[in-house]
């Protein structure tokens, strides 16, 4: 059964580690929709085949290194407040090493095929860039380690260049040259790392790439210097024999009043002012969505229907406050809508990323494992919804039959790109007036979404 958490601080990591870090907790596993168990699947059954793929391969769940074992609960009003008896609280490598082998142990009682991090997650920062590399690089052999014995594959690497102090004023579009090579020095590292560990991706959050005030900021320099900084990671993935994808995560605002990479559209803008569209694609996320005054579906859509869409962060903001609150998301509406877009344009190599984390009340490791279960659950009910919705066409036909108008000769002409304005001013001369229009249904609409989850 769960132990207290005055139980569990009593657990000595020395003993803990010929025990384990989740004594209490065997693997998580499906037991339907009508189990009790809150330490069980009630939808997410990973071998199980949901149009046509398995949901494991259609999901491709990942767990995050720094909110799940790196979160502390720490706000900007109060301490830290979780309870990680595996962890001593120091920067040492070992206590690295430690960390490392609890976090597998959760991803594999999790049965969570991926997990994600930053260099500065796994490993500490030294105190010089070539104590940082080796700290990294022994850390790194035990997450190689810990990858063969469990299976547990790297989703995405990405380099802090946000934390530290250094970088206040932006890593690739700081205005000190200096820090700038430094940050190229970082990205080239956990390139090697994220390659030597087979990782699927490599993801750019900007982390402070923005600006709090323009008096102060050559908006344009800056940019340019993102897009130089950016080609020189493809040149190096090229020369290192790095195949996996590169993957910008959109966010418009915090830490920074602008993000360079604010939604979707401003980062394909980008990508294509700077070349780089046949190397990038995008890691949605759905809090960063909704601070950009976007839904997920349209973030997620606007991408994907520029074959662009790369990855998604899984998480939910509270539509009450303007942060990143980065919760787990077990709304239903929300993962249908999600898994509609997924279903259309696939996914893989990306995944279905949790980057989200326990509330600082929620401080048990136990709570890790609710938060994580909820989620996976959600979006595997997500998926069932959406693959019935999509088998019956029961949104694509109304669809398809709402802009049939087009279908006919007319719209075939203009959508070749073969009519002028006097063309058609001269076909609704002589008609008169336009057609009548159709109801929308969206009302009809909503109803049909609430059928399907009705069903599950
Ligand atoms: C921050 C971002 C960050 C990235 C990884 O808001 O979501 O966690 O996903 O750098
Ligand atoms: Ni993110
Ligand atoms: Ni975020």
């Amino acid at each position: 059964m769960v132990r207290k958490s005055s139980e569990l601080q009593l657990l000595d990591w020395c003993q803990a580690t010929l025990m384990t870090a989740f004594p209490e907790i065997s693997k998580i596993c499906y037991e339907g929709p009508d189990s009790d168990n809150p330490l069980s699947f009630r939808w997410y059954n990973p071998d199980e085949v949901v149009a046509g793929k398995t949901m494991k391969e259609h999901l491709r769940f990942t767990v995050v290194y720094w909110h799940t074992f790196r979160g502390t609960g720490a706000d900007p009003f109060g301490s830290p407040t979780m309870v990680r008896p595996w962890d001593d609280g120091s920067e040492s490598v070992e206590n690295a090493c430690n960390r490392a082998r609890a976090a597998f142990e959760f991803f594999e009682k999790l049965d969570a095929p991926y997990y994600a991090f930053h260099d500065r997650d796994v490993a500490p920062e030294g105190s010089s860039l070539a104590e940082s590399n080796a700290n990294f690089d022994a850390v790194a052999a035990v997450l190689k380690e810990e990858q063969q014995r469990t299976g547990v594959k790297l989703l995405w690497g990405t380099a802090n260049m946000f934390s530290n102090p250094r970088y206040m004023h932006g890593a690739a579009t700081t205005c000190n040259v200096e820090v700038y090579a430094y940050a190229a020095a970082q990205v080239k590292k956990a390139l090697e790392i994220t390659h030597e560990l087979g990782g699927e991706n490599y993801v750019f959050w900007g982390g402070r790439e923005g600006y709090q005030c323009l008096y102060n900021t050559d908006m344009k320099r800056e940019l340019d210097h993102l897009g130089r900084f950016f080609h020189m990671a493809v040149d190096y993935a090229k020369e290192i024999g790095f195949g996996g994808q590169f993957l910008i995560e959109p966010k418009p605002k915090e830490p920074t009043k602008h993000q360079y990479d604010s939604d979707a559209a401003a980062c394909l803008n980008f990508l294509r002012t700077y070349g780089l569209t046949d190397h990038f694609k995008l890691n949605i996320e759905t809090n960063h969505a909704t601070l950009a005054g976007h839904e997920m579906m349209h973030e997620l859509e606007y991408a994907g229907m520029q074959g662009a869409l790369g990855s998604i962060d899984a998480n939910t903001g509270d539509l009450l406050l303007g942060w990143d609150t980065d919760q787990f998301a077990t709304d239903y509406y929300l993962t249908t809508q999600i898994m509609l877009v997924l279903l259309k344009y696939g996914l893989a190599p990306g995944g279905v990323n949790f980057d989200a984390k326990v509330r600082r009340e929620s401080f048990e490791p136990v709570d890790l494992f609710h938060a994580h279960i909820g989620s996976m659950d959600a979006f595997a009910k997500g998926l069932r919804i959406a693959a019935a919705i999509q088998a019956d066409d029961a949104l694509s036909a109304p669809l398809a039959a709402r802009y049939s108008s087009w279908d006919g000769e007319l719209g075939k002409k203009i959508e070749a790109g073969d009519c002028s304005l006097a063309e058609l001013e001269a076909i609704m001369l002589e008609k008169g007036e336009a057609a009548a229009n159709e109801s929308g249904r969206q009302e009809m609409l909503l109803n049909v979404v609430n059928r399907y989850i009705d069903r599950g």
